[in-house]
């Protein structure tokens, strides 16, 4: 495939369905309120975006849970139109950047990812592995769950007949883990997915850690690189406003230096930036991740130090 496109598609994804916090959906808004636009002009980039994706709606009497699964049809018809819309610019040879709203997202920004290029690998930089099942979700929310769809594994839903198991096990890596559910440890296991939790960050240093990840899921460095970054992933000192910290994460250089070392690759094909939550914490604490989360997508898309 070509080179990093020069257009980047900015995807605003007002949606928090795939968790019960509000708020969230306002994280796109405030990431292009902060200048995220300009910002990326300013790094060369020329830059698409003609407002926030418009979703359908459906109330909640109209969705009642499928087994333990919270907002099946909203979070099923919502991430089905984000992959039509992110696979739409990624055949235009566009860089779709998705700011979300929750991580069950990542079902459609990766399925439209995987549209256009079958053979992408996706790092995957969280707290949380994402990866329940229909039947190991304690939670029944969806944005724990994205993964699992994506590969294929747990009992089918028709609601989420549309994604396609399209993601292999060995396509997947992860950073920055350090809250995994029981049954997720044993999916990841039986499953042989690769992850790279905050222990091995401490052990290694993100350096080799993101070399290792790398040489995991694109050995020749040949495959076009899907960026899933939850903000969760950074510790709560850094990134205090989403929906579900966990403390003992990425400080504010390990994050970036996850972004700019995917960036020099010059394989990186689609980004998301997701779990930004605006209404969590107080002003100085949003302020303050709302800029992280700028900075991050900057880092991702070229910006350097020097
Ligand atoms: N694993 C838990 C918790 C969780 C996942 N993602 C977030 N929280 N942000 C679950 O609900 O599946
Ligand atoms: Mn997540
Ligand atoms: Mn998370």
């Amino acid at each position: 495939f070509l080179a990093e496109p020069k257009t980047v598609a900015i995807v605003g994804c007002p949606f928090s369905g795939g968790q019960p916090k509000a708020g969230v959906d306002q994280g796109p808004i405030s990431l292009v309120e902060a200048g995220i636009v300009s910002q990326l002009e300013g790094l060369g980039w020329k830059v698409k975006f003609d407002g926030h994706h418009q979703f359908e709606e459906i109330s909640a009497v109209n969705d009642p849970p499928i087994g333990i699964l919270k907002n099946p049809r909203l979070v099923s018809r919502v991430t089905k139109s984000v992959a039509g819309v992110v696979g739409g610019h990624a055949a235009k040879g566009e860089l779709p950047l998705t700011l979300g709203g929750d991580h069950s997202l990542a079902m459609g920004t990766i399925s439209g990812t995987l549209s256009k290029y079958p053979n992408a690998c996706v790092v995957w930089i969280d707290a949380h592995a994402d990866i329940n099942t229909i039947e190991s979700t304690e939670s029944g929310n969806i944005h724990g769950m994205p993964l699992s769809f994506l590969i294929g594994i747990g009992s089918k839903v028709d609601e989420f007949s549309w994604v396609k198991p399209d993601l292999k096990a060995d396509s997947l890596v992860y950073i920055g883990l350090r809250d995994v559910d029981t049954n997720e440890k044993k999916i990841l296991k039986e499953n042989n997915i690769k992850v790279f939790s905050m222990h091995d960050v401490d052990k290694y240093g993100i350096g080799k850690v993101v070399e290792m990840a790398l040489d995991h899921v694109n050995p020749n460095r040949d495959r076009p690189i899907h960026l899933s970054f939850d903000v969760d992933a950074l510790d709560p000192s850094v990134a205090p406003s989403t929906g579900t910290p966990v403390r003992g994460g990425l400080t504010f250089r390990e994050g970036h230096y996850i972004c700019e070392a995917i960036s020099e690759t010059g394989l990186l094909v689609a980004l998301d930036m997701m779990e930004v939550n605006p209404s969590l914490a107080d002003e100085a604490s949003v302020k303050q991740t709302v800029a992280v989360g700028c900075s991050l997508v900057r880092s991702a898309l070229g910006e350097t130090l020097l």
